[in-house]
């Protein structure tokens, strides 16, 4: 993997125990779906950390990684059999949002994650939404710091920017 191709160099990759919300992918492969999420976290100016961890095949990993972590909301990426979520909600009291990963089979990852069972809840975005995974992260966090409402509202005012822009173009304006 070339370094443009890896996670190097983004400015809010902090160090595991100071990272607020904390990425785990089952596997190297989940990198593009990945990287919608973390773009949105660098502008958003969230501090945030990547670990690849799988529950069925390092679930000692995904264990340690989950109990070293001081992040306040966990991003849970697999596709196929998506136990991860769940087996990092397992592990933690923090909230944790699972993104099903597009395959072969439509609704496998989907209903991995969203089929808990009661008393272990993980919050669910659309197929390969981490970019939607990491907004609700924010707003969780916003709920107790201001700093990333403020952070909020700066991104929902440039969407309301481009729709409006968007509007224009479609009348050739
Ligand atoms: P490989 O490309 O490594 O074979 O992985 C990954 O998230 C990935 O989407 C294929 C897919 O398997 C998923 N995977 C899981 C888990 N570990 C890996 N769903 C898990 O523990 O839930």
């Amino acid at each position: 993997m070339t370094k443009e191709e890896s996670l190097s160099g983004g400015k809010y990759l902090v160090p595991a125990d100071e990272c607020l919300v904390h990425i785990l992918m089952g596997s190297k492969s989940d990198l593009t779906v990945a990287k919608k999420g973390v773009k949105v976290l660098e502008e958003l100016e969230v501090p945030y950390y990547v670990t690849v961890a799988s529950a069925h095949r390092t679930p000692d990993l995904v264990e340690e990684t989950v109990k070293g972590s001081n992040a306040k909301v966990f991003i849970a990426i697999a596709g196929l059999s998506a136990a991860l979520p769940g087996v990092v909600a397992a592990h933690t009291q923090m909230p944790v949002i699972g993104v099903p990963v597009a395959g072969k089979v439509p609704f496998d990852s989907i209903l991995s994650i969203i089929q808990m069972p009661p008393g272990i809840p993980v919050g669910a975005v659309g197929l390969d939404r981490s970019d939607n995974a990491a907004l609700l992260a924010t707003r969780i966090l916003a709920t107790f710091n201001e700093r990333y409402r403020i952070a909020l509202d700066g991104y929902l005012q440039r969407m309301r920017e481009k729709v409006i822009a968007s509007g224009k173009e479609v009348l050739g304006e």
